[in-house]
């Protein structure tokens, strides 16, 4: 198998925004300086120069010159740059790159919304489908579920709603809490940096059921997982009351291509787990100080669940999901939840002001250990302290002058490590080195970029800017394998993700993913059968393909689609100011 890479001059196939920086990678044996050309839409030429030859770039093993343009700032669309007989995919020089994407990549959510129908008239005719996993044949429902057979309980949960998590059909409330505490953010952003625009993400702004409700659309969008979560909670009077439960799927995986009303499976929700129970505590602590303004008895409901998950976790504070609970869904599994603990101790300190979360909070061995917080291969549903981080620092809170410098901090230190991260590299990814290219390495690329964008929101430094807008040349297209891995953007765009109802490439009458839907990407550890099989020997950021049965290179997730809606967010309004 040898992959189609097309033109050797990568760019950002969606555009550059018109005062940000502006770079590419010429893939060539050439060692010597090249001429470069930018040509606009009608031919003329806009600039011109010469690459600088940087040698062989160690996460494609090509070797690569780079070249910049970042001074011509004249609009347009159809930009082109040529070297030698070689012309890149066209791009756009302009503000408002990134409405469509702040839209699209929120959209995703209510596409993947369990237990209600989807909407025609909100998604169009080819995504609408029924309502899944309610209590309609073949479903067996979510609206009073059991526990698995191997740890039963003696409670029914209704626990319909929420999203899928991902190609599957499982929900799983480790990755639903980092995904909803990042839409979350995403509002809570607009509440608190300088050129945010709350009304791009306000009520009227999203095709969803709840438009028109006088509450932000996002927040409508985050209810939708934060009643899930709270459902998942084990009842007052049960054996462990308050903790959460880790997940809720199938009781064997479903084949492709599957719709969720389809499902003909048994539901099972597995045993409680501590990481589920603090992502529950510091998705809904957050969601109870968002929700204030426009529901208070709801915040109120957030806050309780969230201080009862918070207090069952500490009295049973290491009780792991099973690593080999993998059957039916994914196994999710963590065994160290001292940085979840950070995060819900955090968003509860925010929110209430208590002392004793600013203790457990200001006192966790994490606190102050900017590589523990902010690991440079970017946090990540199981290495959650830096949300906690970065809220801390960026949100109207108790914490003193000198508590809040200290977090400022370590988000400055490693925005400045991820700055000079993604200067160094050649394809301008905020991701160190050869090593972090595992599943889902583009959102590790990603929550990178949010570090550098909160840093840059914190700061004016327009160095950490400018690594946020090469981390999405990167996922747009400047990269070794000249794709953008967001559907419906750039020339060359993926569009076999692995899900169970975008399944284009398997019946032709179901669709693609809809525009927006961003791939886990390069994951040089091989771990599905297409790319066991066609992938051997490929250098790390090459460990991709667009086909819908590498789960492990090409799915989608809730975990990945809430970065990308959060940043896509920041660059429209970046474009903006
Ligand atoms: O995103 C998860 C990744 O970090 C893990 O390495 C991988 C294997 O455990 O699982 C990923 O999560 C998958 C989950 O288990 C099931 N739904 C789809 C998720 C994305 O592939």
């Amino acid at each position: 198998y040898e992959p189609d890479t097309g033109s050797p001059v990568r760019v950002n196939q969606v555009g550059y925004l018109t005062d940000g920086p502006k770079a590419g990678t010429y893939v060539t044996e050439a060692t010597g300086a090249l001429a470069w050309t930018l040509n606009a839409a009608d031919g003329t030429e806009a600039a011109s120069g010469t690459t600088t030859p940087q040698g062989v770039d160690p996460t494609s093993e090509q070797n690569v010159h780079t070249f910049d343009f970042s001074g011509v700032t004249e609009p347009g669309d159809g930009y082109t740059v040529t070297i030698g007989e070689h012309v890149s995919e066209p791009f756009s020089i302009g503000d408002d790159l990134y409405a469509d994407l702040r839209t699209d990549a929120l959209a995703y959510f209510y596409h993947n919304r369990s237990g209600i129908e989807i909407d025609a008239d909100l998604v169009g005719e080819e995504y609408a489908r029924p309502a899944g996993h309610v209590n309609v044949a073949p479903n067996q429902g979510d609206d009073g579920v059991t526990c698995w057979a191997a740890t039963p309980c003696d409670y029914t949960l209704d626990a319909a709603g929420g999203w899928y998590d991902a190609g599957d059909h499982g929900k799983y409330v480790v990755n639903g809490g980092i995904a909803t505490a990042q839409l979350l953010s995403a509002w809570e952003r607009t509440l608190t940096a300088e050129n945010a625009d709350g009304e791009a993400l306000g009520d009227g702004s999203l095709a969803v059921p709840e438009r028109g409700n006088d509450v932000p659309d996002i927040l409508d969008e985050a209810r939708w997982e934060l009643d899930f979560l709270m459902a998942m909670q084990v009842p007052a009077g049960e054996p462990m009351a308050g903790m959460a439960h880790h997940k809720l799927h199938d009781r064997a995986w479903t084949g492709l291509p599957l719709l969720p009303h389809q499902d003909p499976q048994p539901r099972e929700v597995h045993p409680p787990s501590t990481a589920a129970t603090l992502n529950l505590a510091a998705a809904a602590a957050q969601g109870a100080r968002l929700f204030e303004p426009y529901d208070a008895a709801y915040a109120d409901a957030l806050l309780d669940a969230a201080v009862t998950a918070y207090d069952a976790a500490l009295a049973d504070p290491d009780r792991y999901a099973d690593p080999n609970d993998g059957v039916g869904g994914g196994a999710y599994s963590d065994n160290n939840v001292t940085d979840e603990f950070y995060w819900a101790a955090a968003e509860l300190f925010i929110t209430t002001g208590e002392d004793t979360y600013r203790q457990d909070v200001l006192g966790s061995e994490l606190h102050g250990d900017t590589d523990a917080v902010f690991p440079a291969g970017g946090f990540s549903w199981g290495s959650t302290a830096a949300l906690g981080a970065l809220n801390l620092a960026t949100t109207d809170n108790g914490l003193t002058a000198a508590q809040r410098a200290e977090v400022v901090g370590m988000v400055t230190e490693a925005a400045d490590a991820l700055a000079a991260t993604a200067d160094d590299a050649l394809y301008g990814v905020p991701l160190a080195g050869t090593d972090f290219y595992v599943w889902g390495s583009n959102s590790q690329v990603m929550n990178n970029m949010v570090v550098l964008a909160t840093a840059h929101d914190l700061t004016g430094d327009a160095a950490y800017r400018d690594g946020v807008l090469s981390g999405f040349d990167y996922l747009l297209g400047r990269n070794p394998l000249n794709l953008s891995y967001v559907t419906g953007y750039g020339e060359r765009d993926v569009r076999n993700q692995h899900h169970r109802h975008w399944a284009n490439q398997l019946n032709a009458s179901l669709p693609n993913p809809p525009a927006g839907s961003v791939a886990g990407g390069p994951n040089s550890a091989l771990q599905d059968p297409i790319a066991e099989d066609l992938l051997q020997g490929c250098a790390p950021a090459m460990c991709y393909i667009d086909h819908i049965e590498s789960y492990a290179t090409n799915e989608v997730t809730i975990n990945w689609n809430a970065p990308l809606a959060w940043l896509a967010s920041y660059a429209d309004d970046l474009g903006a100011g």
